[in-house]
């Protein structure tokens, strides 16, 4: 399951200087089409409101094997986002468009990275391919050993 935060609905709207051109749509067709070159197949929700972003890691439990979330700006303040992720026990990946410790201060933190596997960010849009591959990799190291 592939989560995306508040505002991301923007992308490619506003702001390409920092969170580059790709809209929301290009980002989810590109990761679904990585994945189903993997024999995988991919679901993405957007939201603006923390409890909906709440409710889908809920609802991935028993119908995803991963969470790929860019958490937006609750990264920064969301605990119900983090008890979530580490409720349901999927592997979790963060992703962020830009690098968010070249960024203001208040962006260096992350309640949601603690209880992911990784985060990668700074890559722009293709960081959601890099951490689909990494977390199928993952997936097939698990279910071989
Ligand atoms: O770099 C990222 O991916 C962020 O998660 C983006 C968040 C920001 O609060 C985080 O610190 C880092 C902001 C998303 C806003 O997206 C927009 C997209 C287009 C136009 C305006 C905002």
């Amino acid at each position: 399951m592939v989560l995306h935060g508040p505002n991301l609905n923007l992308l490619g709207t506003r702001e390409p200087g920092v969170y580059g051109t790709t809209t929301l749509a290009d980002i989810d067709r590109q990761v679904g089409e990585r994945a189903a070159a993997r024999g995988a197949t991919v679901e993405c929700h957007q939201s603006n409101v923390e409890g909906e972003l709440v409710n889908r890691i809920q609802e991935a439990r028993g119908r995803a094997q991963a969470i790929i979330i860019n958490p937006a700006a609750y990264t920064h303040t969301s605990v119900a986002i983090a008890d979530a992720l580490r409720a349901v026990g999927l592997p979790a990946v963060e992703v962020h468009l830009s690098n968010v410790h070249a960024r203001e201060p208040y962006r260096h933190g992350s309640f949601v990275a603690p209880v992911c596997v990784g985060t990668i960010g700074g890559f722009g849009a293709r960081g959601y391919g890099l951490a689909l591959e990494a977390v199928l990799d993952l997936l097939e190291e698990k279910s071989t050993s």
